[in-house]
């Protein structure tokens, strides 16, 4: 059996990758920024490291293409957004820090060289700032400018974070010539939720997968608003209307603002940015894992920080929430394979996946169940917890009726360590709704004691009349991103096993239900090694 810890998670996390910056793709080649301390694994000393691909899988590492070098970003480059703005010419905002108190100030930089393929120098022309906080707006909170829209009436559009008392604030800029901004008179959105970072915002379709280019405003649509809580460090997103003659966003009613809204990912994922991929017609979205063990482990393995791979994000045909899947070109990476199908697992099985690398490893399984009679009744107590203290509170262990059931990643062999992933169901007491929770649970993660080991959880919005459910992690050493039910229910964590790593790291699928599980599918891969940093 595997120890608890109680240690305290510094929730800044330590930093030299951080978040992704101004993603985009220009005449086929990707390009990926991301805020970075060459100086050290811990946060500060701000520039944007600059990476190139052809994949989003495979990376050519650049020099910093935006650092502090002039009066408008001396104290730091902290984040921003690209635009492609006609005549095909990316330029970039972002936000430069001004003094040492952190004032903020949002300035633009151009690439040097237009026709060098991987826009290796950029450049920040003297009629910088080109956004001041102005009367009224908080300029220690008021940052990260989003990628620009173009509405019928001409102007270009920007939305930069804030806060106002307790409110988090998208404070919306026009502006006809990229140059000169004015602030809108309202907010595109703003709700009582505390600071919002690095907010996004973007168009869905209604009607397909394929991604829209941030201007479109016609034709079968909702718009996403996502922001970055400084409070939880967790990210919310709404599903909603844009009303672009007023410049207001709304809600849809079944979206809500806040801690109780939705989110792209239930776990260890922030200060995301999406892009539209033309050369694909898709929207990607990128996220930042921050590392949970201590600040002194940074500094001695030298770095901190990850991308999370690779997302196309798309709205889910009931219209509520959005799906999210790993790029198809990760599949390019797949090695050995190994499949099983129509096993059977009974209450307190574990079968063991063998024949792949466990520590890297792509794993899709697709689960099913003879009936819903046996979830678990919703405890009453359960009723003021979120599903994520449900987690930690039922685990993996404790048996249940419709599930505990998933996978044991990165798990030593006789299980002093191991990252469960897994589905619990439980059923609402006045009535024949079930709710289904993904999980991830961090107890049991590493035998270290001095991490930070959370648990995770989101519940899925999950048709059950098929009574199938499915689920793929992607393993990575001390990262697991995992996808419920075809991209609903994402949740991401970084664990760090001390027994379970390299060819010591094995794989199980489990039930600890009494409903018997069968895995109708299940197929894993070793993953290759990228070319990387
Ligand atoms: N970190 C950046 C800010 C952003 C915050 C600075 C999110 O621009 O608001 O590194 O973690």
């Amino acid at each position: 059996m595997c120890v608890s810890t109680g240690y305290v998670h510094d929730d800044y996390g330590n930093q030299s990758i951080g978040h992704p910056e101004g993603p985009m793709y220009y005449n086929g080649i990707y390009h990926l920024f991301y805020q970075y301390n060459p100086k050290g694994a811990v946060w500060g000393n701000i520039v944007w490291a600059h990476s190139v691909s052809t994949d989003m899988i495979n990376w050519k590492p650049l020099d910093p293409a935006i650092y502090p070098s002039k009066p408008f970003d001396r104290y730091g480059c902290w984040s921003g957004s690209a635009t492609i703005l006609p005549g095909n010419r990316p330029i970039i905002l972002y936000t430069g820090i001004v003094d040492p108190n952190n004032t903020q100030v949002q300035n633009y930089a151009v690439p040097a060289n237009y026709s060098d393929p991987y826009l290796q120098k950029w450049v920040k022309p003297d009629n910088n700032p080109l956004v001041f906080p102005g009367v009224g707006v908080n300029g220690t909170a008021f940052r990260d400018p989003t990628t620009a829209w173009w509405g019928p009436d001409g102007h270009w559009r920007i939305i930069v974070g804030s806060r106002r008392k307790h409110r988090g604030m998208a404070y919306l800029y026009r502006s006809r010539d990229f140059m000169s901004w004015a602030k809108a008179q309202h907010p595109l959105h703003s709700a009582k939720t505390g600071m919002w970072e690095c907010p996004d915002f973007y168009p869905v379709s209604m009607d397909s997968e394929n991604g829209l280019e941030t201007s479109v405003m016609k034709g079968n649509i909702k718009h996403v608003l996502k922001v970055s809580l400084d409070l939880t460090r967790y990210e919310y997103y709404t599903v909603g209307t844009y009303f672009h003659e007023k410049d207001r966003y709304v809600p849809d009613n079944t979206s809500v603002d806040g801690l109780a809204g939705l989110r792209y990912d239930y776990g260890n994922f922030y200060a995301s940015k999406t892009f539209f991929d033309a050369s694909k017609n898709r929207r990607i979205l990128w996220g930042w894992a921050n590392e949970s063990d201590t600040a002194s482990e940074d500094v001695n393995k030298g770095w901190a920080g990850i991308q999370t791979i690779p997302r196309k994000v798309w709205l889910d045909k009931s219209g509520k929430q959005l799906l999210q899947w790993p790029i198809e070109e990760l599949e390019t990476l797949r090695g050995k394979n190994v499949h099983l199908n129509n096993q059977q697992l009974n209450l307190g099985d574990h079968v063991e996946i063998k024949g792949i690398a466990a520590a890297q490893a792509d794993v899709e399984v697709s689960f099913s169940f003879a009936s819903l009679d046996n979830a678990e009744p919703f405890d009453p107590s359960w009723a003021d917890m979120d599903a994520q203290q449900v987690c930690s509170h039922m685990g993996s262990t404790v048996t249940g009726g419709l599930g505990p059931f998933g996978l044991l990643t990165l798990a030593s062999a006789h299980l002093e360590e191991y990252t469960p992933v897994f589905f619990r169901f439980s059923r609402l007491k006045t009535s024949t709704w079930f709710s289904c929770a993904l999980m991830l649970q961090g107890m049991c993660s590493s035998l270290k004691k001095e991490l930070y080991k959370p648990s995770f959880s989101g519940f899925v919005d999950v048709d059950l009349t098929d009574k199938k459910l499915s689920l793929r992690s992607l393993i990575d050493h001390s990262v697991v991103e995992s996808f419920g039910a075809g991209g609903k229910t994402c949740i991401t964590s970084r664990v760090y096993p001390t027994l379970a790593v390299l060819g010591d790291s094995h794989l199980f699928a489990f039930n600890n239900g009494t409903e018997t599980i069968t895995i109708e599918k299940l197929n894993a891969w070793s993953m290759n090694n990228p070319l990387m940093n």
